[in-house]
């Protein structure tokens, strides 16, 4: 691994397990979203297309249950990284790419809109995507009760989230910082869900140094120059107090 002081950029990958001490659901662990519902069912467009009220109930679900969780201590040490991580504080550039549709990184930051620095590849729970014009939206409220787009008035909002057979959200962008990167850390995924799986190869063959927080070994790990056990909480506040020294 390389040293910390010859690190200026810096893109990290989030998954489910970061959020999971807040008490919000992975998908693949035992008790996990998957187990509670079939992902034909509830996270592709066929699904949708099928029994639309169902899906709509499973996000509506989601997008409540955010309002009682707060950030963990994994979203508070970013949040510092982010703020301290700064080219103009002589650091570097830093983008945190999660799969996650929750809020906690922004709400462990600074307030919704002034972020830049996090991107949500798989969409975001508090958004829809209205079928008929394409906006996407700010949304706070339910979608089962099929409301009309705050710009075309269609009542054909869908949660604008990424389902399986979707391209996922702002990809370039993703690949353009791995590229000017120097390391990749991927915390809490299970490296089973293309293509942030494959982040961690494309890294490497860009010649970037790669590390891996997660409780357990994950589908990836064999891939990473270093891979560390543990939970979120306890692991990404002292690998963020060894970057920043
Ligand atoms: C802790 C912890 C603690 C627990 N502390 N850790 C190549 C090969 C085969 C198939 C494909 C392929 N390329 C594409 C595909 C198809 C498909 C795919 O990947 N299929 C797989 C089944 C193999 N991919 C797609 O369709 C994607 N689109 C696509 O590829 O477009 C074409 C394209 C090509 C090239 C470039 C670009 C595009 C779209 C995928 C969309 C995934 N959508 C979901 C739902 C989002 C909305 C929602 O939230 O409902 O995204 S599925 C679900 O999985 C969700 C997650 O973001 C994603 C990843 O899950 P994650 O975060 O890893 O969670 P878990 O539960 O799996 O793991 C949690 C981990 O945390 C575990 O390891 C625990 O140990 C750990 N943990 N507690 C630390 N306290």
């Amino acid at each position: 691994m390389q040293a910390m002081a010859e690190i200026r950029n810096i893109v990290i990958l989030t998954g489910a397990g970061i959020s999971a001490e807040s008490g919000i659901d992975t998908f693949r662990d035992a008790g996990g979203l998957w187990e509670q519902h079939r992902v034909e069912d509830v996270a592709t467009p066929e699904g949708f297309a099928r029994d639309p009220a169902l899906v709509l109930r499973f996000y509506d679900l989601r997008r409540e249950a955010l309002g009682r969780v707060v950030p963990n201590a994994a979203h508070a040490a970013l949040a510092r990284l982010d703020a301290e991580w700064q080219p103009e504080n002589g650091r570097g550039d830093l983008l945190i790419v999660t799969q996650n549709v929750d809020d906690l990184h922004e709400r462990a930051g600074a307030p919704y809109q002034t972020r830049s620095r996090v991107l949500h590849m798989h969409g975001e729970l508090k958004s829809a995507l209205c079928l008929a014009c394409g906006t996407r939206s700010r949304w706070d409220a339910p979608l089962a009760d099929r409301p009309p787009c705050p710009v075309c008035r269609a009542p054909m909002l869908r949660p604008d989230v990424v389902w399986f057979g979707e391209m996922p959200y702002q990809m370039d962008r993703v690949y353009a910082a791995l590229r000017q990167a120097d390391l990749f850390v991927s915390i809490g995924t299970s490296g089973a869900v293309y293509p942030a799986a494959d982040f961690v190869r494309d890294a490497r063959e860009m010649g970037v140094a790669t590390l891996e927080l997660n409780l357990e070994r994950s589908e990836g790990s064999l891939w990473f120059h270093e891979s560390r056990q543990g939970r979120a909480g306890d692991l990404v506040p002292a690998w963020v107090e060894e970057v920043l020294g």
